[in-house]
């Protein structure tokens, strides 16, 4: 109580009437949307006004960096405070992975609890469910599930929406469950008789590119193989509405008391199947489509808080899990269709990469006048790494001493109020090489692995057998390696690499 005051005296005093002592924190995260996704970051061919309303009334950060280049590893740093690297078992988990994060590790959720806050995640989770691979009673009820980490709810896809099971987690149970329609998985062979993206191709309403061609859910094939579901299936087009109706009703139904909500679209990863409102519509195609669908549901969470009367009081946090990828295996025609539109803005890689464009991402903070700056650039290096390290201070909460153990607290930064850099932050590309950013300079540790994806996506690794150097401030765009002419600042690097990142 007494650190709020003395966080927020001047700010609140400012505010006037407010409800609430502690601020409700939504921490709104999409899927694949890249830095030069949204209007406000200079988008082309999209309007994103909602998104813009959030940045003209907050701060819009322009050196944000995510942990890493794909969601499993970038989501479990943001939940857990831990880098990603320091295990295995945290790259890409299949639908039917067992929980990654285990009830005894701390989380944000936890941290919010402990301060008598209401928890909710909803949308996209692909943590991992249930305490064995494969072994998940997907007719029953589940075990580990974010209720186990510090969620009171969840409403959550398993994985992504390329993966099976295409159906939603509610308290520990199926949604909408059809008992005449038992449901199996397998990440290892079909069921019998079952059609797959293979066999029946011309049956699909969206086509493969590369992978995703095994069972066929609402006429696209996934990736993993599942029977039965039903009428508990989700339809691809009401999933943006499903989430953001979820949402909505948890705003409304603790609009009195402090909550936190973890709210992740499903908005813009593969498959892009966006409702008829949004399908069809721009001229990037379903791609851009549901890049303007992103932007509805942000406007649905803006509006129930201002109907609940809690705008005032609720900060938000807009940011996106890596970084963009156009053709991440179904033929929605993302590349041919961009129209000088360029989903990373300025920034080389993309979603798995090294270089930039696979961490850098949108980060915007919302709250009222007085407390945040309004209509801010900040370009301060950050991480998301220190959100949970931040929170701790806003809410007056402990982190115990063996938790989120990389977070510190940035929370003056995040607020607008200091631009003390982040002396570096790390970033994990999906072959697990960890580049270092510091505000001048990116540094990339040789390696022997693979320079390009090596499957379907044309992308840069950012693997190279040389060192790499960039001097980010005249050298944005990661153009110029400039690792043998600067041997001091590389050797000065690769040391902080060798201590910091292991
Ligand atoms: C890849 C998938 C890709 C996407 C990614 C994870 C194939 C060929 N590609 O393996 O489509 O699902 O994993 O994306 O299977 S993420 O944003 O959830 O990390
Ligand atoms: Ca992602």
């Amino acid at each position: 109580m007494l650190r709020f005051g003395l966080l927020f005296g001047a700010g609140m005093a400012a505010l006037g009437a407010v409800a609430q002592e502690r601020p409700n924190v939504i921490l709104l995260v999409a899927d694949d949307l890249g830095y030069g996704d949204l209007e406000c970051y200079g988008a082309k061919n999209v309007e994103t006004p909602n998104v813009n309303r959030l940045a003209d009334r907050g701060i819009k950060f322009s050196n944000c960096h995510a942990t890493a280049a794909t969601s499993t590893p970038s989501r479990y740093s943001l939940l857990t405070g831990e880098y990603a690297w320091r295990r295995k078992d945290t790259d890409v988990a299949a639908g039917n992975a067992a929980s990654i994060i285990r009830p005894e590790q701390f989380t944000m959720a936890d941290l919010f609890k402990s301060a008598g806050y209401v928890t909710g995640a909803i949308g996209k989770w692909h943590l991992g469910l249930g305490d064995v691979t494969g072994q998940q009673d997907w007719n029953g009820r589940l075990t580990s599930t974010p209720r186990d980490i510090g969620f009171d709810y969840h409403y959550i896809q398993a994985a992504t929406a390329d993966r099976v099971p295409c159906v939603y987690l509610e308290q520990d149970t199926i949604a909408n469950y059809d008992p005449s329609a038992p449901i199996y998985v397998s990440y290892r062979e079909n069921f019998p008789g079952e059609p797959t993206g293979v066999t029946h191709r011309d049956s699909l309403k969206l086509d493969w590119s590369h992978g995703h061609n095994h069972s066929i859910v609402d006429g696209i094939s996934r990736i993993g193989y599942m029977k039965g579901g039903g009428h508990a299936l989700w339809k691809d087009e009401n999933i943006a509405d499903s989430i953001a109706a979820h949402s909505v009703r948890f705003i409304q139904e603790h609009a009195r008391e402090p909550f936190f909500l973890y709210l992740c679209t499903n908005d813009v990863h593969v498959p892009r199947w966006p409702h008829e409102r949004f399908r069809g519509k721009n001229p990037m195609g379903l791609r851009g489509d549901a890049i303007a669908q992103f932007d509805w549901t942000v406007g649905q969470v803006m509006a129930a808080l201002e109907e609940a009367g809690i705008a005032d009081n609720t900060l938000i946090i807009l940011t996106s899990d890596n970084g963009p990828v156009l053709d991440d295996g179904y033929a929605d025609r993302a590349i041919e269709l961009l129209n000088g539109h360029s989903p990373t803005g300025p920034f080389r890689g993309a979603k798995y990469s090294g270089y930039e464009g696979g961490t850098m991402v949108p980060f915007i903070v919302r709250w009222p006048a007085g407390v945040t700056p309004q209509d801010a650039d900040n370009q301060t290096l950050l991480s998301h790494i220190d959100l949970l390290g931040s929170f701790a201070r806003l809410i007056g909460a402990e982190v115990p001493e063996n938790g989120a153990v990389d977070s510190w607290d940035m929370l003056d930064q995040i607020l607008g109020r200091s631009d003390e850099n982040r002396p570096w932050v790390s970033e994990l590309n999906h072959t697990r090489t960890i580049s270092l950013r510091t505000p001048q300079w990116k540094y990339l540790p040789a390696s022997n692995l693979t320079p390009m994806v090596n499957w379907g996506p044309k992308i840069e690794n950012g693997n190279s057998p040389d060192e790499q150097l960039y001097n980010m401030l005249l050298d944005p765009s990661e153009t110029t390696n400039v690792a043998a002419s600067n041997p001091a600042i590389v050797n000065s690097l690769r040391l902080l690499h060798n201590r910091a990142c292991r």
